[in-house]
């Protein structure tokens, strides 16, 4: 029987005080998306893994296998394909400051933004951040397209198959539901955790 005494907290009041609740001492877990599809992806992708590491508060944890994967949200063949990877990291950022060195490694890279999904030497993404929930368009979390991107998901999955999306479910059956079409492992390939 539910206690009458206690009130349901309204969804917009949790989501405040989660975000609120990340200035801290203890790390906190965050998984990432890399994604490049212009210039040498494979080292775009390292350095970006290394740039992480360098990165004061942030500490890389696991680096998933290399996915190629086709470009997604624009018209077939437009783009070159994808080279997609996702990395656990731990942090003490809070979930802005994590965000904010994402993109300052993307501009590292030359990264240049012409057009919503253009072409890209480096993608940083936060596809989550410990349970945070946000709605906040500057930082999304989870970031709402993760649950149907096959090329973030099934990296995601071979580092951690028991994982969950926070809100969205277990990460094996967001992926069971869309399959792999369009992304192949490159088993050829590899990422290092940085030493
Ligand atoms: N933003 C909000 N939430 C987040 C979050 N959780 N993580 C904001 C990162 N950024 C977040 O991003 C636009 C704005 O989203 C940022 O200013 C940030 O404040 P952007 O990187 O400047 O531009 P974008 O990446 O072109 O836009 P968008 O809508 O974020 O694109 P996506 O969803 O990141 O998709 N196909 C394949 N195969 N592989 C890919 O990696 N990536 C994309 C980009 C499209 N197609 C792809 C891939
Ligand atoms: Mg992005």
């Amino acid at each position: 029987m539910s206690d009458p005494t206690v009130q349901p907290v309204p969804a917009s009041v949790v989501e405040q005080v989660d975000a609120a609740d990340v200035t801290l001492s203890n790390p906190h877990r965050a998984v990432l998306a890399l994604g490049s599809n212009l210039g040498n992806r494979l080292e775009t992708l390292q350095g970006a893994i290394d740039a992480l590491e360098d990165t004061p508060g942030v500490r890389v944890k696991a680096v998933s296998p290399v996915y190629e994967t086709e470009p997604w949200g624009v018209e077939p063949g437009s783009q070159p394909s994808y080279f997609n990877a996702v990395v656990i990291v731990k942090t003490t950022l809070p979930p802005d400051s994590l965000l904010e060195r994402g993109q300052a490694i993307e501009e590292a890279f030359d990264r240049v933004r012409e057009e919503r999904w253009g072409p890209r030497t480096l993608d940083v993404d936060i596809v989550a951040y410990a349970d945070v929930v946000s709605a906040d368009p500057v930082l999304t979390l989870p970031h709402p397209r993760a649950h149907e991107r096959a090329f973030v998901l099934a990296p995601w999955h071979d580092l951690e198959p028991e994982a969950s999306l926070p809100g969205r479910g277990p990460v094996a059956e967001l992926l069971a539901a869309i399959g792999l079409s369009g992304v192949s492992a490159r088993a050829d390939l590899e990422l290092r955790l940085p030493d």
